[in-house]
């Protein structure tokens, strides 16, 4: 079984950074007719285009970050990994980071800080951010620990770094344990698949401070729990349109309207679908339909094709979009390393 994982923990890496490199040509775009949307990726397949290769975004800039801490420090260490946040915003500010998250990269440089968790807690007036920034580093979580409870807790802390509502750490964990199913095979049984994860968040929304944060931004209780029982709606309907999507689960850079959504787009696209070319194989298929969203397109891709990517493997990625992307070597090795720490007695 161990080749069959170490394809998993690679796709899952190298299907993160292909989401965001290729999802970057439509970031905040509203309408994305699904010819673009093809056309986009068909030009990758062509050696001779001209526009080089497709540069990543804060999405993979932070997921590296994330594994390069896990694996130096082979635990959770919060202080170096705020430090590699830092330094890594400091050496390419460029990689079109939220705008609020900035203050916090910044505040995280001061060899003065005592608490590392502080100045997530101080953004949004002392709210916190509740936008999926935590959720689209989130899957080195799942290549690193085995046990579920470790996953689970320690993506919650590394989201905590910079988002501090419970509605940005929330999602960070609902990602992370996604991708856990994922390398675990559990995507063989989509409906298993869902229900785990609607009890899973259960658990963790029934948290006071949950409740609380729901309540404060006029949400119903139980947010992520009612979107994904929208996602497990969505999932038994013979035919669904991208408005309907968009619509009921959202495209948005807040954690709650990008994470259901990225898990949507998986488990949609599981069977081939109507629009669709007939050659894509699974993982192809869950880029494009991510895409065809519009919204926050790299970082839905990035968050679809991390789980994708845990579930069909490093052989199911087209070599030409791989050589097409940005990071697509480091991000390989990155997952090769995880995975010897994965096998470590
Ligand atoms: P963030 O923490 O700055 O949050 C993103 C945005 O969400 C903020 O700038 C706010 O507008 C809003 N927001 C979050 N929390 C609150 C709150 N409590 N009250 C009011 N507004 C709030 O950054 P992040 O790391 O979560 O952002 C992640 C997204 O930003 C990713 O999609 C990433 O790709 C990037 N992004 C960049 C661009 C760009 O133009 N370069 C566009 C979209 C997204
Ligand atoms: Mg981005
Ligand atoms: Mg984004």
């Amino acid at each position: 079984a161990a080749p069959v994982m170490l394809s998993r923990f690679r796709g899952a890496l190298v299907g993160s950074v292909l989401g965001d490199c290729i999802g970057g040509e439509f970031e905040g775009a509203v309408d994305v007719p699904l010819d673009r949307v093809l056309q986009h990726l068909s030009a990758l397949d062509d050696e001779t285009r001209g526009d080089g290769i497709l540069q990543y975004s804060d999405d993979t800039a932070m997921m590296r970050c994330v594994a390069d801490s896990l694996l130096t420090r082979m635990a959770f260490d919060e202080r170096d990994m705020a430090r590699r946040f830092a330094k890594e915003y400091n050496l390419a500010p460029y990689r079109g980071y939220g705008s609020g998250v900035v203050q916090v990269l910044r505040k995280l440089a001061s060899p003065y800080l005592k608490d590392v968790f502080q100045p997530a807690q101080a953004q949004f007036g002392g709210r916190g951010s509740f936008g999926n920034g935590g959720a689209m580093r989130a899957a080195p979580f799942a290549l690193a620990f085995k046990s579920c409870d470790d996953v689970r807790k320690y993506s919650r802390l590394g989201a905590m770094l910079t988002h501090s509502c419970s509605l940005g750490y929330n999602g960070a964990v609902l990602q992370a344990l996604a991708v856990h199913l994922s390398l675990q095979g559990a995507l063989a049984m989509p409906t298993e698949f869902i229900d785990k994860l609607i009890s899973e968040m259960e658990e963790m929304e029934r948290d006071e401070t949950a409740q609380f944060d729901a309540k404060a931004l006029n949400l119903s209780e139980f947010p992520y729990c009612s979107r994904l029982h929208m996602v497990k709606e969505l999932m038994d309907k013979k035919s669904v349109s991208i408005e309907e999507v968009i619509s009921e689960l959202g495209n948005g850079i807040a954690a709650l309207q990008s994470v259901p959504t990225a898990i949507f787009c998986v488990l949609h696209c599981l069977e081939p679908r109507e629009g669709l070319p007939e050659q894509f194989g699974g993982l192809e298929r869950t880029i494009a339909f991510s895409l065809a969203l519009g919204g926050d397109t790299d970082t839905i891709a990035c968050m679809a094709g991390a789980i994708a990517g845990a579930h069909y493997g490093i052989d199911s990625i087209p070599q030409s979009w791989q050589k097409s992307c940005e990071g697509v070597a480091e991000a390989d090795d990155l997952a090769h390393r995880l995975y010897d720490l994965y096998c470590l007695p």
